[in-house]
């Protein structure tokens, strides 16, 4: 599915706004048939929950419905016409007017609906969208739902951060010829100097494409639905010095543009030995981040202006590089990575698949992740349907150099192999090009961990010093070290520290290890970089967190999560100037 675009053959509406808004309770049996009843409105894109300042709204666990008016352009007459929502969280069904046009699970994946047969040019109708953020055991990411004595549902999670819902990205109305481009794949490669673009178009009618150079002028062209250009001393793609060609793909029809669509292409390569990263054959070294998506009361809203300042800030201290922790980020946040070179670990939903933390935290015996009751054949379909819908939108951007199917999935438990070894093979199928990983939690050991062997890159999360060994950096450090080590002597792979971090509360000093404060959080760090530097096979560095985040209700967190390197508000706390130091040193490879 092609991100909508505006190109001579299509156009684009954009619904986004101020939207009418209920939550289950406040409709009756059918709420898209009429006007929703109340006055609430909330803004799109953005997660319901922190717009109201009503806890009933905020915690509300079920269907939330949004509604508004959409005019069909008069002009799309003759025109195929879409509904697109980049993303329903956690699930989503459409109607225009009375007709259900489409549903659709995970929350973080675009869907659409071909709604030309149901509304009409110039005409207006009534668009409404039930959102539903309940989490399963069978969705990705999953959790419990139970209900309370009086009756209310309540929600609960395995993961590290707020169930934020609803609407948080754009929607669109845009219109195609019936004769359209479906899908576009584009995979790089270098022969010598040159670069190669091999395309495969999905499309009916005959196609040609058309390269060109980022000062608009043709490098080259291809007839047919799939081919390979070959880009005579080409630019690559690089980390922090991005370059995009332009494939411009044609149906043409009668030799007149039947349907044209524009995609940015960045030739780069990506490889994996057994203790280097390479991009475009150079050893790549990753600087940066595990992020979320989350703001004050935009909550998971996709916003521009802090898709611009925290890539400022990332340019700011160093960072070549983030991972989408614990989701598919919006695509503009891709694209906005091509275009300024950061390299993107991209990351699946499928965060909390591991009942076993639960048991480590309360004391409670752990209860089988992978189980008819837990993890079972229906929640490894829906994590490989969301593998299938993320690598579907994301295999065209060249920021993307790895995919990262699950974090801190039970993978030392009984079932971890059977469970994650389809889903590996299944992510190398759909893309053969990109490495796969998964974020190993600390329970799992280079001797427990059973999916490890199936990976290309280690890439661990390990809290000593903060979790384990707190405010004792010198045991951390060497539980750390000898951890390092097994996993580089067992795997003979490449690792990469996709986690560490110390939870700080701005402010807070101390001339002891004293944890919250900010030098515990500058001396942490450092630890880890000491020790990190002494493994060969060490391939990067992504501190938890790029800034603190909003997470569920807990005696764990104070304001939610403070491991960031930032305040919410993207304010530096005292690690920040350390870290810039380091990582401004470093460049892209040590
Ligand atoms: C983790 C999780 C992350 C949490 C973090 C923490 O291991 O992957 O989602 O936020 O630890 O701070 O506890």
């Amino acid at each position: 599915m092609l991100k909508p675009q505006t190109t001579p053959t299509r156009e684009l509406v954009n619904l986004d706004g101020v939207w009418r808004f209920a939550t289950d309770p406040m409709v009756g049996d059918a709420p898209w048939a009429a006007t929703l009843p109340g006055s609430l409105e909330v803004a799109v894109p953005a997660s319901f929950n922190d717009q109201f300042v009503d806890p009933a709204i905020r915690g509300h666990v079920g269907l939330v419905w949004y509604q508004r008016n959409v005019r069909v352009p008069r002009g799309w007459k003759d025109e195929r016409i879409v509904l697109r929502l980049d993303a329903a969280t956690h699930a989503g069904a459409v109607y225009v007017d009375d007709t259900l046009v489409a549903e659709h699970v995970g929350g973080y994946t675009p869907f659409e609906a071909d709604v030309t047969d149901v509304v009409t040019a110039g005409g207006e109708f009534r668009l409404t969208v039930g959102v539903d953020n309940r989490l399963t055991n069978i969705t990705i990411p999953p959790g419990t739902v139970t209900t309370g004595p009086d009756g209310r549902q309540k929600q609960s999670y395995l993961h590290d951060f707020y169930n934020y819902a609803g609407l948080a990205r754009s929607v669109w109305l845009y219109s195609t010829p019936s004769r359209f481009i479906e899908g576009v794949t584009v995979t790089t490669g270098r022969e010598g100097a040159n670069g190669t673009v091999d395309y495969r178009v999905e499309a009916s009618g005959t196609v040609r494409v058309i390269l060109r150079d980022a000062d608009g002028g043709q490098v080259t062209a291809g007839d047919g639905a799939n081919g390979r250009l070959v880009v005579p001393d080409a630019t690559l793609w690089q980390p922090g010095a991005a370059y995009l060609y332009e494939l411009e793909v044609q149906i043409v029809e009668d030799g007149a543009v039947a349907d044209t669509y524009t995609l940015p292409v960045g030739i780069r390569t990506v490889e994996v030995t057994a203790t280097e990263f390479l991009i475009n054959g150079e050893p790549f070294y990753f600087t940066g981040f595990g992020k979320h998506e989350d703001t004050a009361v935009r909550g998971k809203g996709h916003d521009n202006a802090y898709l611009v300042h925290d890539f400022e800030l990332m340019n700011w201290i160093g960072a070549n590089s983030f991972r989408t922790s614990h989701y598919p980020y919006a695509e503009e946040v891709l694209e906005y990575a091509d275009r300024h070179g950061l390299v993107v670990i991209d990351e699946t939903a499928a965060v909390g698949l591991n009942l076993g933390v639960m048991g480590g935290l309360t004391g409670a015996p752990a209860t089988p992740t992978f189980s008819p009751e837990g993890c079972n054949d229906q929640t490894r379909d829906a994590h490989a349907q969301h593998l299938r819908e993320l690598i579907a939108r994301d295999k065209n951007h060249p920021s993307v150099v790895m995919w990262c199917i699950a974090n801190e999935p039970a993978s030392n438990e009984d079932g971890a192999r059977e469970y994650f070894e389809p889903l590996i093979e299944l992510t190398r199928e759909l893309d053969p090009t990109r490495p796969v990983t998964i974020a190993e939690v600390m329970f799992a050991t280079s001797e427990n961990d059973k999916v490890a062997d199936l990976l290309d890159v280690i890439c661990l999360n390990r809290y000593y010093g903060w979790y384990v060994a707190t405010g004792d950096l010198e045991t951390a450090a060497q539980y750390l070290e000898m951890d390092l080590r097994a996993w580089a002597d067992t795997h003979g792979k490449p690792i990469l520290m996709t986690e560490y971090g110390a939870d700080t509360m701005p402010g807070q000093h101390s001339v002891w290890d004293v944890p919250w404060t900010e030098e515990y959080q500058r001396d942490y760090l450092a630890m880890h970089h000491r020790i990190f530097d002494r493994i060969p096979s060490f391939v990067g560095e992504q501190v938890w967190n790029f800034a603190d985040f909003e997470t569920s209700l807990g005696i764990h967190r104070v304001g939610g999560n403070k491991k960031g390197v930032f305040t919410r508000d993207r304010r530096p706390k005292a690690a920040a100037f350390a870290l810039r130091e380091r990582w401004r040193g470093i460049g892209n490879s040590k």
